[in-house]
């Protein structure tokens, strides 16, 4: 046995990005090179406090802004123990979405500080990479409707992509900008590239702490 850990990697970007598309065939994509590779997503529906995330965006129930933001980075810190356990069994880990969207969606809000926003998630396991697909939220649009779940309107998005860019400039984080306004396969070889680069080097390496 080796202690060689997977690599945690995360897609970020405002709705109708691709990011789940993109998450699925990169788990695909690193399986068939021999590389064992799950998919996770944020929220986690499933859990206690995921479905009542979901009963909110659902817009079935109504919780307190301030609430909603703990439950979502609750919702995180409760599935850290298996993301861990699977990193150290070699398993490399595709998330779509994880703490930036937590900051970015919270803090689009009237009265949220990034800082107020960042500080339930500090220490959750750090990313060996964050890959924010971009796309306009006017291109986004013209992808699809967006759907009726809360959040889903242009003009908070808007509001969201900028939260992102000042999450961006984080340089203590390994993010790398992807034009997802591509073709699917284009976008797909850049990220694969970038993951497998990281994959590998991520195994030699402990487990980081965001923001910390
Ligand atoms: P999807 O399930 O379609 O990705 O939508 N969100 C997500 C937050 O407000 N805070 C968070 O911490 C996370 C992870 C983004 C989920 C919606 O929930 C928002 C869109």
């Amino acid at each position: 046995m080796t202690s060689r850990r997977g690599a945690l990697i995360v897609l970020e970007g405002v709705d109708k990005a691709g990011k789940t598309t993109q998450c699925k065939k990169l788990v695909q994509t690193l399986l068939e090179s021999g590389r064992p590779a799950e998919m996770m997503r944020f929220p986690e529906r499933s859990t206690k406090i995921g479905q009542l995330i979901s009963s909110y965006l659902e817009n079935k129930s109504n919780l307190e802004d301030h609430t909603v933001h703990l439950l979502f980075s609750a919702n995180r810190w409760e599935l850290v123990p298996l993301m861990k356990e699977k990193l150290e069994q070699g398993i490399t880990l595709v998330v779509d979405r994880y703490a930036f969207s937590g900051v970015a969606f919270t803090s689009a809000k009237p009265g949220f500080t990034l800082d107020w926003c960042m500080k339930p998630d500090v220490g959750l396991p750090k990313p060996d990479l964050v890959m924010f697909l971009k796309v306009n939220p006017a291109e986004a649009a013209r992808r699809g409707h967006f759907g009726t779940e809360r959040y889903e309107n242009c003009a908070f998005q808007n509001i969201v992509l900028q939260r992102f860019e000042e999450l961006m400039m984080d340089s203590a984080v390994n993010w790398q900008v992807i034009d997802a306004s591509r073709n699917i396969e284009d976008v797909h070889e850049e990220i694969k590239n970038y993951s497998q680069k990281v994959a590998s080097k991520a195994v030699t390496e402990p487990i980081g702490h965001l923001w910390t």
